[in-house]
């Protein structure tokens, strides 16, 4: 209902500047090499491809830390024009399909989400929280600080003044968390946001934990469902080429089902798959990442086993 026509927008974001490895600004690149377009297509889907976002254009010439924050000026302005992208292609009814390049990039494609749709939901896939302030952040990589700017909890930041603070703490869920720094933590509990790690994972089961961060978030399945998929929360097994690889992750069925479960409810309407890096790891373990992250994308978009 929300989206018009079958129609998915492919926002190509070839960015790593929320963090510090290179690579993963050619996630995008390798997703489309590896034919997402044609199985989207084959799917039915009307695929609108604008080609990779030029966002080292946006590069500025200094960009000193702000604090411990790392390139802020550079994050801020690419993160701004991906809003800007996010919430075009969804007035348009399409579904916004961004490709990353690192998590930062969520501050840009939730904002364009809530802009245009106040009450969607954000469904968080990650084996981290990237709930970290500017305070509370240890590495200063702003790839572990988008929740917090959407939350409104980040304080200032020179740069940031265009994100607006509309994500509510009771419309986020997390699954797959299994490397949360301690004043992570703290916020979590201290703004009662629900969160799924790997221990309810194994203790319930993906099937009720799904059903449980869709309860909390979505009771009815009836709001609009913004998706913001880190690959690191499957296993290394999995997904070995991302930038912090973290053991214990979801499987490739788990990861698979909590996709097909959001497509069921008819409510996705953005879709984030980030933090694919094919220069690290060999060539095996890029292909091995990079084709779960279409199938990923696939699932996302409907495809079934049967
Ligand atoms: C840590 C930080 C992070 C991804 C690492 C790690 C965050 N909490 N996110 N890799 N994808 O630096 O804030
Ligand atoms: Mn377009
Ligand atoms: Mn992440
Ligand atoms: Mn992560």
């Amino acid at each position: 209902k929300y989206i018009e026509g079958k129609t998915v927008a492919i926002i190509g974001c070839p960015f790593s500047g929320g963090q510090p490895k290179e690579g993963v600004d050619e996630g995008p690149l390798k997703m489309i090499e590896y034919g997402l377009i044609p199985q989207l297509q084959e799917m039915g889907w009307g695929v609108e491809f604008d080609g990779h976002y030029r966002l080292t254009d946006l590069r500025p010439a200094k960009d000193p830390n702000i604090g411990k924050l790392k390139k802020p000026l550079y994050v801020s302005r690419v993160t701004h024009n991906v809003a800007k992208t996010v919430e075009s292609h969804l007035r348009r009814r399409q579904l916004a399909l961004t490709l990353g390049g690192d998590h930062s990039l969520a501050m840009g494609t939730v904002s364009g989400t809530l802009a245009v749709y106040p009450n969607a939901c954000l469904i968080w896939i990650d084996a981290h929280a990237d709930i970290n302030t500017p305070e509370s952040t240890d590495s200063g990589n702003l790839h572990g600080c988008p929740v917090s700017f959407l939350l409104g909890i980040a304080g200032k930041v020179p740069g940031f003044e265009w994100i607006k603070p509309i994500l509510k703490p009771e419309k986020l869920v997390y699954i797959g968390l299994r490397d949360v720094d301690p004043p992570e933590k703290i916020l979590l509990k201290k703004h009662g946001i629900k969160a799924f790690s790997m221990h309810d994972v194994d203790k319930y089961g993906i099937g009720k934990v799904v059903e449980m961060a869709l309860d909390a978030v979505n009771p009815d399945r009836s709001l609009p469902i913004h998706l913001s998929f880190d690959v690191d929360a499957l296993d290394p097994s999995v997904a070995p080429s991302t930038g912090t690889p973290v053991r214990g992750g979801l499987t490739f069925r788990e990861g698979h089902y909590i996709c097909e479960a959001v497509h069921e409810t008819g409510s996705l309407v953005a879709l984030d798959l980030m933090e694919v890096n094919p220069s690290l790891a060999d060539e095996a373990s890029v292909f091995q990442t990079v084709t779960v992250g279409c199938s990923l994308v696939r699932c996302c978009l409907g495809e079934t086993l049967l």
